[in-house]
């Protein structure tokens, strides 16, 4: 098996199992319900609804975008897209941390393999019943996250996370999936993308990823799956979509997080852990980068940062 039980230190109390792990590497989705608890969920849900206020399609439900035309196959539409924002948040810690929260680093390096991982993707995502409609096609969504295609290895791929911050159900635009074996059957191993004929052959062997708020899915950039419309009246989908990679992979990228200086950093670096900055690619304590130099510099940048731990376990 690849993936699970590789040695670690301090192995911390992880919120999945060895058969997760083994069910994502041979169906390459795994869905658990519970996986981040009301504490952790009901603030982002409030920070959702501040970012989010007054959004979403007032007239919902009667729009032109949202009929459908008997079984046709979905489409991509840029207005699938709004209410998107990336990390860090404008608001607050429990929203900023989520994508570092040290059980989805730890789930991370067992379903790819890696001793150390980097999060290369975080971002919300906002839906509303009517604004658009967001019937997709079976894909897989290597296509924005490398320029070559999804390795052999787990360790050459990453791991998709999205984080249900309310109930997703059905009707509220859960994610439809095909299993690995399922989808090998219908077009093989040796495609990528699913040309019209095959997408309702998928849609024939296709399950639901509806779960309520704290629902975790993890999928992979080469696992055929759709977005789905929402149907509920007055119904919104609030998620965060969350990317790991093996940290070193270099075909893998999404956020460039050093591009955006001005966003509010303050937000994670006041407030996470070093294991958890090492996953946006910030030296842990005692790497030869720290020096005296770079931590005053450093320090001088972002004055509420408490380094300690890193001034005390300076590189001779
Ligand atoms: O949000 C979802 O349920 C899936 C959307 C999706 O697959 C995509 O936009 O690539
Ligand atoms: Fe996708």
């Amino acid at each position: 098996m690849i993936g699970a039980g590789h040695p670690r230190k301090a192995k911390m109390i992880s919120r999945h199992t060895s058969a997760d792990v083994n069910t994502w590497i041979q169906q390459g989705f795994v869905v658990i319900p519970d996986f981040f608890n009301k504490e952790e969920i009901t603030p982002v849900l409030e920070d959702f609804k501040q970012l989010y206020t007054g959004q979403g399609n007032p007239d919902s439900n009667s729009t032109e975008l949202n009929t459908k035309t008997g079984e046709q196959i979905g489409g991509f539409h840029p207005k699938q897209f709004l209410h998107f924002d990336t990390l860090p948040y404008a608001a607050s810690e429990a929203t900023n941390l989520l994508s570092l929260h040290p059980a989805l680093i730890d789930f991370s390096k067992d379903l790819l393999g890696a001793e150390q991982v980097h999060l290369y993707q975080s971002h919300t995502w906002a839906k509303y019943t009517g604004e658009a409609d967001y019937d997709q096609p079976f894909h897989c969504d290597f296509g924005n996250h490398t320029l070559t295609v999804p390795g052999d290895n787990p360790i050459h791929r990453t791991v998709d996370f999205i984080v249900y911050i309310t109930d997703v159900t059905d009707e509220l635009g859960a994610l439809r999936y095909v299993t690995k074996p399922d989808s090998a059957e219908v077009i093989g191993d040796q495609q990528l993308v699913a040309q019209a004929e095959l997408q309702s052959q998928l849609k024939q062997r296709e399950r639901s990823a509806a779960g309520p708020a704290g629902t975790l899915v993890a999928h992979s950039i080469d696992t055929f799956h759709r977005g789905s419309n929402l149907t509920a009246e007055n119904g919104f989908r609030f998620t965060m979509t969350m990317g790991y990679k093996a940290a070193g992979n270099d075909m893998i990228g999404f956020h460039v997080w050093q591009e955006a200086p001005n966003r509010p950093w303050a937000k994670i670096l006041d407030n996470a852990t070093p294991e958890q900055l090492q996953c946006l690619g910030i030296p842990l304590p005692g790497d030869a980068f720290w020096t005296p130099r770079t931590v005053k510099l450093t320090q001088a940048r972002w004055p509420d940062w408490n380094m300690q731990a890193y001034a005390e376990k300076l590189a001779k």
